[in-house]
């Protein structure tokens, strides 16, 4: 299969999603233009993608979610405006352009992060935004999502990553930060696939290790491409973790055993998906773009 042509293709579905919930001008225009300032500043949208990927291989139609799907790129956005203020990594690049706070300031930075934030809960408690999904299954998948984001998953990873910096590193504290700050969100995004469109427990577990396996690699390999990576690839400042002394993979295993902890993750991830046949093959190709990203 043509990965890239996928991808085109999902990325296209969720923009235009956004664009038409955003046709109409809310009030004041600063806020809504820093939401969208970030939302359209060049995201890979993997999240949605992995939602929409996952629900096909459960056998229904991405069409059919993309609002739900959608949500996870709104959290996301959020949480990286939020993540480059001066108070956490105090990142002047994202995605190769000036962060939210430079050219909005903090405030508005920080309140577009939160209307962002907002609106992803606003569109999964609205069923009308799908024919094909019941009640029961969107809340079902609304929880993953809060879950995932709060005190138990994103927010939680992130606090600790704050409070280890400058700490001596250990594996477990690693892989807590790890999995929390980047893996909850991105195994939530496999698992409401399966969720909502209502599909076996095997599909489910098998999904679960596969989310799960995946968030963790990617995780790793961001750490790794902020050591080997290109500014200008990235559009996020390259040596950024080493800059303020960051509890990394690189730093606690070395750049070799990273690599190979990535290559293993992503290895368990696609055995994870044996139980599928074919209609799998999108997430197997994303598992292994995931590998060899170079932003
Ligand atoms: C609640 C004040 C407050 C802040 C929360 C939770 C949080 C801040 C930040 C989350 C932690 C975070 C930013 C983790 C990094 C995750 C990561 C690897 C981001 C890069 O993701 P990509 O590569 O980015 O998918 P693109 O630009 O493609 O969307």
């Amino acid at each position: 299969m043509d990965i890239k042509a996928y991808l085109k293709d999902k990325q296209t579905l969720v923009d235009t999603f956004f664009r038409e919930l955003y046709s109409k001008q809310h009030h004041p225009p600063v806020l809504q233009e820093a939401m969208l300032y970030s939302l359209f500043a060049g995201g890979k949208r993997i999240r949605p993608i992995l939602a929409l990927a996952s629900y096909e291989t459960c056998g229904g139609d991405p069409r059919d979610i993309v609002p739900y799907a959608s949500t996870l790129e709104l959290i996301h956005t959020y949480s990286l405006i939020h993540d480059d203020l001066p108070a956490m990594d105090n990142d002047d690049l994202r995605r190769g352009k000036p962060t939210s706070h430079k050219v909005y300031g903090e405030a508005i930075a920080i309140l577009a992060g939160d209307a962002l934030l907002t609106e992803a809960f606003s569109i999964l408690s609205d069923p009308s935004l799908s024919s094909k999904v019941s009640v029961s299954r969107l809340m079902e998948a609304l929880r993953e999502i809060a879950l995932a984001s709060g005190i138990d998953g994103m927010v939680a990873g992130q606090v600790q990553d704050m409070l280890s910096e400058d700490e001596e590193p250990d594996g477990d504290t690693l892989q807590f930060i790890h999995s929390h700050k980047t893996g909850t969100l991105l195994r939530a995004s496999v698992r409401i696939g399966p969720i909502l469109y209502g599909g076996s427990k095997a599909a489910l577990d098998a999904l679960t290790v596969y989310g799960s396996s995946i968030g963790l690699a990617f995780q790793v390999i961001d750490d790794i491409l902020d050591i080997e990576g290109d500014t200008e690839e990235m559009g996020k400042t390259a040596g950024s973790d080493e800059k303020i002394n960051k509890m990394t993979y690189p730093r606690f295993y070395g750049l070799q055993k990273s690599r190979d902890i990535a290559q293993n993750l992503i290895a368990e991830a696609k055995a994870a998906l044996s139980v599928f046949s074919s209609e799998a093959d999108p997430l197997r190709e994303i598992a292994d773009y995931l590998l060899t990203r170079r932003n």
